[in-house]
């Protein structure tokens, strides 16, 4: 008997990870969870992450070739090539081609980096100045998810980008978990958290979600 190779995703619950193991769900690809631990306490498999990835971020994902891979949107492009299946992304005759990957990068190269930044703030300020600092990175974080949440709400709904599903709504489905949380999306960007929640309750996509997020959609009644 043969057995289909398998990605490898490094990953937490609930973290980053959570957007490419969305992606493998949906696409009905074969992978193997390697749990890595809080990958930004010290205490924790800070070590073992840093030996798949110098940076010791989460996720990293080996594909079934070898190659190893970090990078969300890397690894959105990558696994709907692999996948040769344009329903996360849309392919380069789509119209919606140009404003995804305007969003994609937008998130990944501004809302992500507050994230991370704010997750540890005395690696970049003092012990004095991290509450400070953490509450500024939050308040960027805030206008940059008000801008993503003006655009999507220009394009009427009910995803980011309008009648069209992507990665897009996987991505905010995940980050909406996060600081500044679901209550702020409530109340400031409730059609993101639609959006975060509608998401997170496609057939496809639940079990992943209901794992990664045990506690329930964003913004569920606890
Ligand atoms: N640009 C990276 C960001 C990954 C990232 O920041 N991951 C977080 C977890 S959600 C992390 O590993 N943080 C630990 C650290 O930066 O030390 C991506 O899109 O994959």
């Amino acid at each position: 008997m043969t057995t289909d190779p398998v990605f490898r995703l490094y990953q937490l619950p609930g973290w980053g990870s959570a957007i490419p193991e969305a992606q493998l769900a949906f696409y009905g690809l074969g992978y193997e969870l390697i749990e890595t631990g809080n990958v930004t306490d010290p205490a924790s498999s800070v070590a073992a992450i840093r030996e798949v990835n110098p940076l010791g971020q989460l996720p990293v994902l080996d594909l079934p070739d070898g190659t190893r891979m970090t990078e969300t949107a890397a690894m959105t492009l990558h696994l709907a090539d692999l996948a040769g299946s344009e329903a996360l992304v849309p392919g380069p005759k789509a119209p919606e081609r140009a404003d995804f990957l305007r969003w994609l990068i937008f998130i990944v190269a501004n809302i992500y980096p507050c994230f991370t930044f704010a997750e540890v703030p005395t690696r970049y300020v003092s012990d004095a100045e991290a509450g400070d600092y953490r509450e500024r990175v939050t308040e960027r974080e805030k206008h940059l998810w008000r801008v993503l949440g003006e655009a999507a709400a220009a394009r009427g709904g009910p995803w980011v980008l309008g009648q069209r599903f992507s990665a897009l709504d996987i991505y905010v489905a995940v980050m909406a978990n996060w600081r500044p949380g679901p209550s702020w999306f409530g109340e400031y960007e409730p059609g993101l958290l639609a959006i975060a929640q509608a998401t997170a309750a496609r057939p496809e996509l639940a079990p992943v979600f209901a794992r990664n997020f045990p506690a329930g959609a964003p913004g569920a009644a606890p």
